[in-house]
């Protein structure tokens, strides 16, 4: 191997995962922009990435390969005469992963998408997500996309893709890729990696956070929205996937069973989950909000995880959202006192004991 490929293997990078805003150029073009929740704190140009962004370079970098993510769209945000394309040229890896996960980001993720095979032909382009996973089939008649990775953990796809392109194996044995032959003939790879649980990866990657803000001097690429240093949130994802099927959702568990192939929630033990508190609050007293109910793979599930954390006494608040009522008998458990008050619930519907949420899909 020559001295110059082993400089790039050891320092070069990999994978760039590039977060683009909803709409790509919103500078210039004025489109319908998708309609954002009142409980969301990012903008309407969508500068929040998928949390999963982190997880996959965390893993990856366990894995030596470099990964660095750049937040486009926080970074036009904050300034708006921020030069994308010369952030772009100076970008070089053989693979550029951009997120369709929420739809809105549509015209963002596939503007971006052409404008990086523009600068760089020769390079893959790379897309993941729900919505991309949805539309996977679609997104491989545009000629700027080369690979589409399916599913709702694409951690282990993601280092099976960049290994078998660094050394040139064939790509019909990367689970869940969509890809095209040279011939333009589409692909679709089965969609196998559906881990089982969540434990086995750091999701957020806090700990990468922390030092790829160092590695990368990149501390504007990894805020989530642009008032995040005036009012900080942080985030404990409790499950992949979901136990009910609410009509309105792309994430119900009908839709994980058909865009993700998942038909159990993937779910983190109370002990990890606290693990990431504890790590949060070593680096910030911010709100930590915990996304799934807490009773997402049974209460007694949901008990640990306040016992445990009553036990690790930290500083910050949690916020947590319900998704039926919380019964007084767990809000005195996990609050400490009968408080139906300090849970926001989704819906007043009462929910009968038979759809309480377990990990296993009906
Ligand atoms: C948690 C969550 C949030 C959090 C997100 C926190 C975060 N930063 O990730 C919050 C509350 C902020 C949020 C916001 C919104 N959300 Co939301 N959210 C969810 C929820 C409940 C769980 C998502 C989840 O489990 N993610 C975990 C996994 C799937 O994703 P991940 O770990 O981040 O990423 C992995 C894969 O997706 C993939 N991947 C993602 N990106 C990429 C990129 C590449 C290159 C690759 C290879 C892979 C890849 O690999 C990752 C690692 O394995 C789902 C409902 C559900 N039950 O799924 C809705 C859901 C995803 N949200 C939805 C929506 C609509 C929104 C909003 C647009 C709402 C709004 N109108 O305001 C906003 C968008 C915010 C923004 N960008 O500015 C929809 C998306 C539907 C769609 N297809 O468009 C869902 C499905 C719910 C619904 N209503 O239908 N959301
Ligand atoms: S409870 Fe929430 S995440 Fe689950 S299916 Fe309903 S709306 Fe979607």
């Amino acid at each position: 191997m020559s001295l110059r490929s082993r400089w790039q293997r050891v320092f070069g990078l990999d994978l760039v995962l590039l977060h683009a805003p909803s709409v790509w150029d919103f500078r210039e073009e004025i489109i319908v922009q998708g309609p954002l929740a009142d409980v969301i704190p990012s903008t309407t140009e969508f500068e929040m990435y998928p949390i999963g962004l982190t997880s996959i370079a965390a893993y990856l970098e366990a894995n030596s390969y470099n990964t660095r993510l750049v937040n486009l769209a926080y970074r036009m945000l904050r300034n708006r005469d921020f030069d994308v394309e010369a952030r772009i040229r100076q970008l070089k890896a053989p693979v550029y992963g951009i997120d369709l996960h929420w739809l809105p980001h549509a015209n963002g993720a596939l503007g971006i998408a052409e404008l990086v095979k523009r600068i760089h032909p020769d390079a893959k382009v790379l897309l993941g997500g729900l919505s991309a996973s949805y539309f996977h089939l679609e997104l491989m008649e545009n000629p700027a996309v080369d690979f589409v990775l399916r599913g709702d953990s694409t951690e282990e796809p993601c280092r099976q893709l960049l290994h078998a392109l660094r050394e040139g194996k064939p790509l019909e044995s990367v689970q869940n890729l969509t890809w095209k032959r040279d011939d333009g003939t589409v692909v679709v790879n089965p969609l196998t990696f559906v881990p089982a649980d969540l434990d086995w990866i750091d999701v957020p990657a806090y700990d990468f956070m922390l030092h790829a803000v160092f590695k990368y001097r990149s501390f504007a690429d990894f805020l989530p929205y642009i008032e995040w240093l005036r009012y900080p949130s942080t985030m404990l994802l409790s499950s992949r996937g979901c136990p009910y099927d609410c009509a309105i959702c792309g994430g119900s568990r009908s839709a994980y069973r058909a865009v993700a192939g998942r038909n159990r929630v993937a779910l983190r033990s109370p002990e990890k989950l606290v693990a990431d508190a504890r790590l949060i609050s070593t680096f910030s007293r911010a709100p930590i909000f915990m996304v799934h109910d807490p009773r997402v793979g049974g209460v007694a599930r949901g008990d640990r995880f306040f016992e445990l954390l009553a036990e690790a006494d930290l500083p910050n608040e949690l916020v947590i959202e319900v998704f039926y009522p919380a019964d007084r008998a767990s809000s005195t458990r996990w609050l400490g006192r009968p408080g139906p008050g300090a849970c926001r619930s989704r819906s007043n519907r009462r929910v009968p004991r038979s759809a309480r949420p377990t990990a296993s899909f009906p």
